[in-house]
C-alpha cells in the first residue's frame, strides 16, 4: 500500500540518473542557477566543477539510496571495515567513469564552454590517510561496490587530512595543514545530522554482580554521520562510507585547534570537536597521546552503536550476531571494538561473558600492515585507566581467562605466559593492541606471502602455537584497476579495450583478462602503439612539472620513479646514493664514453612524518643532490633529479603511467607489501625492487626475466645486523664505491656537509637497514635496467608481459578473497 498522498503525484516527481547529454547540461546549468546562485556571464572553472559535481551528485544519490533500501529490505550478513584512514583523492572523475558517464559529461560541458581536464583540476583531494594502509581501504571500497558486496566503511571526518608538504629553499620540509572542506560544501558526502550518537570519555566504572558494571560520569561527546557515496563500476550498487564527527553534547565548544604549528596543534585541545580536526601524520609509529586513543576509542564506539542498532532492527536474537555482521579491523587501530562490543553485549544487552566472548570472537577480523616493531600499537594502562575504565576492566578480564587457558595448554612456562599476556610489563605497563586483535578476531591475516609467514613466525609465533595455524592466513594486497588504470592512464585503457574487443566493463572487473594482451607482445605495429602511449604520458608529466615548478623535464630519457612516505625502511637513502654515484661516475667519463649513456630522469615525491628528523634529512639530501646534478652542463643531458613536494593521489595519477621503472627497495622483510609496486606494473613500468613484500609475488606473476632485484633475502637480515653490531666492519673497506659517495657529501659537495652527518651515521655506524651490505648489488641492478633499456623493441616486450600477467592484483580478487574466506558475505545486485 502506497503510504501517503496520491501515488500518481509521486512518481512524476521521481526523476532517474541523467544519462543523454541534454538532460546533464540542463542539469548542470539548474545547479549554477539555484545551488551556486551564479549565471553563464560569472562563471569559473570551480564554479562550473562545483555544478558538474553537484550533478553527479544528485545521480549518486539516487543509486546510493536504492542500494541502502535494497540491503535493509533483504538483511544480507554485511561486512564493516573499521578504517582510522581512508586517502580517497578525488572523486568526480572516477564517479563520472564508474557510473559509465564520462563522454557525456565531457561533451555536455563542452557545449558549456569549458574543458573537462579544467574541471577536473578544481577539486581537492580527500587526503584522509598516510600512505598505504589509508589508500588500500580506498581501493577495497571501490572493490567491494564494484563487486556489489554489501560492505560499509566507517572512519573519521578529520577537518583536516595529512598535512601538506612545503619544501623550503635549503631544501627543509615544512607542514601546513590541509583544510580540505574549506572551499564550501563537499558535494561527495551527505551529512547526516539525525544520525547521531553519544560517546564516554573518563568517568568511573562500577563492577555490578553477574559480570557487568555501571560506567557513568565523565565527558560525553556526540558523533555525527556523514556518508560519502562510493559508487561500483557499471553497477547501479552504491556503498557508504561513514565518517564521523566529533560535536560537543551542548553548548558551545571554544576549539583553541591552532592550525599553524603540527606537533602542537594536535595535542592542544581536550575539546569535543578536536577530537575529530586532525589526522596524525605518522605512518607506522605512535606515541601514546591521549587524543589519539580518543579518535580511537570515538569512532570504533559510534560505530558499534550504528551496526548494532542496524542489527536490532531485524530483531533477530544476539546469538546470531556473527551470522548478520562481520567487522574487519584494518590494523590495530580499531582493536577497541572488541572490548566496546564486549561492554555492549555484557553491561547494556546483559549477555553472559562466555557467550558474548563466542559473539565477539566469531564476528572480528584482524588484518596486521606492518612486522616493524617501532609500529605496533601499545598503550599504557594508567592511560587507559583513566579515559576508559571500564575497558580496562574488560581487558584485565579477557587477560585471565586468556593467560589461564595458554597455561593448561604449556602448564608452567612462566616465560611464555609474560611473552603472551595482553599486558606488558615494565614502567607504565602497557596494553598490547596486537595481542587483543589476535586473540579477540576470527581469523588474522597479513598483507602478502612473505609478511604473512612473517607475522606467523615471528610476532605471532606463540599464538600460532597456542590457537593452531588456520587461523592464519594470508590475503595479498590489491588495487582497483579504475583508478590505477582506467581513470589514470585513458589512452593505454582504451588501447587495452580495443585490442581485447570487449567493453571495458568486462575487463576492469575481470583483470585476468589482460593475459589475452600477451599475443600482442609480438606484434611491432601493437608495441609502437604502446610506446607511443608511455611516451605521451612522459610528457604529460613533464607538462604538469612545468606548469607547477617551472621546471623543465627531458622526456626523451628513462624515468625512474620512487613515490612513497619518507622512511628509513624504504631506503630513499639509497636511491639518492646510487644517483649520487651515478653523477660520480658520470663526471669521470670522456665525452665519448658520456655518448654512449642512457639519458635518466629520476622522480623522487612523499612525506616524512613531522618529527622524522632523518627521513627529513634525506630529502634535504635529494632536493641539493638535485640542485648541483641538474646544474652541471656536462651530465645534465644524462642525469636530472627531481623531488616533486606534497605528494598525493593526484600526483600519483600523473607519475605512475609514465614510468619506465619504478623503484620499491625496502630491507627485506620489512615492507609488508607495498601497493604503489602494482600499480606501476600495471601500467607497464618495470620494477626495481628487493626481494620483498609483494614485489615476490609480482615477479612470479610477470616473470622474474621482466623485474631487476637485488639484495640481501630475508633470512640473511638478521645475521648481517649482528654482524653490524658486534664485528663492524668500515664502510670503505666493506663498500669502496659507497664510501666514496658518503666522503663527497661530507666534503660539502652538495652545500654544508656537516648538516647530513646524523643520517650519513646511520649508515657507518649500526647501518640497521643494509645500505652498506646492498649497495653495490643495487648498483648492478641497475646496470642491468640501463643494459635492457638499450634494447627498445625488448624492452617494450618487457612491459607489456608486465601489464599482461598483473590479473591477479587486483583488489577485486583480494576483497572477494576477504568476502569468502573471512566475512561469508555474498554479492547482492541492486535491481
Ligand atoms: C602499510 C605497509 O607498510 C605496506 O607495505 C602495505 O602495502 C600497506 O600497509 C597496505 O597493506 N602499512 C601502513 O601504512 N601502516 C602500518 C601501521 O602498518
Amino acid at each position: 500500500k502506497w503510504p501517503r498522498g496520491d501515488e500518481s503525484v509521486w512518481k512524476q516527481g521521481l526523476r532517474s540518473v541523467n544519462t543523454d547529454v541534454p538532460s546533464i547540461t540542463k542539469s548542470i546549468v539548474n545547479h549554477v542557477q539555484t545551488s551556486l546562485a551564479r549565471q553563464a556571464y560569472n562563471l569559473d572553472d570551480l564554479g562550473a566543477y562545483q555544478a558538474a559535481a553537484l550533478s553527479v551528485r544528485d545521480d549518486l544519490i539516487l543509486n546510493w539510496n536504492d542500494t541502502q533500501i535494497h540491503y535493509t529490505q533483504k538483511t544480507p550478513k554485511r561486512a564493516y571495515y573499521l578504517s582510522l584512514e581512508f586517502l580517497m583523492g578525488r572523486t568526480f572523475d572516477n564517479a563520472l567513469l564508474n557510473l559509465g558517464l564520462k563522454d557525456q559529461y565531457r561533451e555536455g560541458i563542452t557545449k558549456l564552454g569549458f574543458n573537462m581536464e579544467d574541471l577536473l583540476e578544481q577539486e581537492r583531494d580527500a587526503a584522509l590517510g598516510n600512505g598505504g594502509l589509508g589508500r588500500l581501504a580506498a581501493c577495497y571500497l571501490d572493490s567491494s561496490a564494484s563487486q556489489e558486496l554489501p560492505v560499509w566503511g566507517y572512519g573519521l571526518r578529520y577537518q583536516y587530512g595529512i598535512f601538506q608538504q612545503l619544501i623550503s629553499p635549503e631544501g627543509q620540509q615544512l607542514e601546513q595543514p590541509d583544510p580540505w572542506l574549506a572551499g564550501g560544501e563537499n558535494p561527495w558526502e551527505l551529512p547526516r545530522l539525525d544520525v547521531t550518537y553519544e560517546v564516554r570519555f573518563y568517568g568511573t566504572a562500577d563492577r555490578l554482580p553477574g559480570g557487568r558494571a555501571l560506567w557513568q560520569g565523565g565527558q560525553e561527546v556526540l558523533a555525527v554521520a556523514y556518508d560519502v557515496m562510493v559508487p561500483g563500476c557499471y553497477t547501479k550498487n552504491t556503498n557508504n562510507l561513514r565518517l564521523w564527527e566529533s560535536k560537543p553534547k551542548r553548548g558551545f565548544d571554544l576549539n583553541s585547534f591552532n592550525a599553524g604549528d603540527y606537533e602542537h596543534a594536535v595535542e592542544s585541545s581536550n575539546s569535543a570537536a578536536a577530537i575529530t580536526s586532525v589526522l596524525y601524520p605518522n605512518d607506522h609509529t605512535t606515541f601514546g597521546k591521549e587524543l589519539r586513543l580518543k579518535q580511537q576509542y570515538f569512532w570504533t564506539a559510534a560505530s558499534l552503536a550504528d551496526i548494532v542498532r542496524r542489527f536490532k532492527n531485524i530483531a533477530k536474537p544476539f546469538s546470531e550476531f556473527p551470522d548478520y555482521v562481520a567487522i574487519q579491523l584494518n590494523d590495530t587501530h580499531p582493536t577497541l571494538a572488541i572490548p566496546e562490543l564486549m561492554r555492549i553485549l555484557v553491561d547494556e544487552e546483559e549477555i553472559p561473558w562466555g557467550k558474548a566472548w563466542d559473539i565477539v570472537t566469531n564476528t572480528v577480523f584482524y588484518t596486521n600492515h606492518t612486522v616493524l616493531p617501532e609500529a605496533l600499537e601499545k598503550w599504557p594502562v594508567p592511560l587507559m585507566e583513566h579515559l576508559l575504565p571500564r575497558h580496562m576492566q574488560i581487558i584485565y578480564d579477557i587477560n585471565l581467562s586468556f593467560l589461564q587457558a595458554v597455561e593448561k595448554k604449556f602448564p608452567g612456562d612462566r616465560d611464555r605466559l609474560a611473552r603472551m599476556s595482553l599486558i606488558e610489563e615494565g614502567f607504565p605497563k602497557q596494553v598490547r593492541m596486537a595481542h587483543l586483535a589476535c586473540i579477540g578476531s576470527r581469523k588474522v591475516n597479513g598483507v602478502a606471502e612473505l609478511h604473512s609467514e612473517l607475522v606467523r613466525t615471528t610476532i605471532l609465533k606463540d599464538f600460532v602455537e597456542f590457537e593452531g595455524l588456520s587461523k592464519f592466513s594470508n590475503v595479498t594486497n590489491g588495487i582497483t584497476p579504475r583508478r590505477w588504470l582506467d581513470q589514470c592512464n585513458p589512452e593505454l585503457s582504451a588501447l587495452i579495450t580495443k585490442t581485447l574487443k570487449v567493453d571495458k566493463s568486462v575487463w576492469l572487473k575481470d583483470l585476468d583478462r589482460l593475459k589475452e594482451l600477451l599475443p600482442y607482445a609480438e606484434d611491432a605495429a601493437f608495441r609502437k602503439e604502446w610506446a607511443a602511449i608511455k611516451q605521451r604520458n612522459k610528457e604529460r608529466l613533464a607538462h604538469h612539472v612545468e606548469t607547477t615548478l617551472g621546471l623543465t623535464v627531458n622526456t626523451n630519457a628513462m624515468f625512474d620513479v620512487q613515490i612513497k612516505r619518507l622512511h628509513e625502511y624504504k631506503r630513499q637513502t639509497l636511491n639518492i646514493l646510487g644517483v649520487i654515484h651515478r653523477y660520480l661516475k658520470l663526471k669521470q667519463m670522456s665525452a665519448a664514453e658520456r655518448k654512449k649513456v642512457n639519458p635518466r630522469v629520476v622522480f623522487f615525491a612523499g612525506k616524512a612524518a613531522p618529527g622524522y628528523y632523518i627521513a627529513k634529512l634525506t630529502i634535504r639530501l635529494i632536493v641539493n643532490a638535485a640542485r648541483i646534478i641538474n646544474a652541471d652542463p656536462d651530465t645534465r643531458d644524462l642525469l636530472t633529479v627531481y623531488f616533486l613536494p606534497d605528494y598525493s593521489v593526484s600526483l600519483a595519477e600523473v607519475l605512475i603511467p609514465s614510468s619506465d621503472i619504478s623503484q620499491h627497495i625496502s630491507t627485506a622483510g620489512t615492507e609488508a607489501s607495498g601497493t604503489s609496486n602494482m600499480k606501476f606494473c600495471l601500467n607497464g613500468g618495470l620494477l626495481v625492487g628487493t626481494v620483498d613484500g609483494a614485489n615476490i609475488e609480482i615477479a612470479e606473476a610477470v616473470g622474474e626475466n621482466n623485474v631487476f632485484f637485488f639484495g640481501h633475502l630475508t633470512p640473511a637480515v638478521e645475521d648481517l645486523r649482528y654482524q653490524h653490531m658486534y664485528r663492524p666492519v668500515p664502510v670503505e673497506e666493506k663498500c669502496p664505491a659507497l664510501a666514496n659517495v658518503l666522503d663527497k657529501i661530507s666534503s660539502g659537495m652538495f652545500g654544508d656537509g656537516e648538516v647530513y652527518e646524523p643520517l650519513l651515521n646511520t649508515i657507518r655506524q649500526g647501518d640497521f637497514y643494509l645500505l652498506t651490505d646492498d649497495f653495490d648489488s643495487y648498483i648492478g641492478a641497475l646496470d642491468m635496467v640501463d643494459k635492457a633499456y638499450l634494447d627498445k623493441e625488448e624492452w617494450i616486450k618487457k612491459s607489456i608481459r608486465t601489464t599482461a600477467n598483473m590479473g591477479k592484483f587486483s583488489s577485486d580478487r583480494a576483497i572477494l578473497e576477504y568476502a569468502e574466506s573471512f566475512w561469508s558475505i555474498e554479492p547482492i545486485k541492486v535491481p
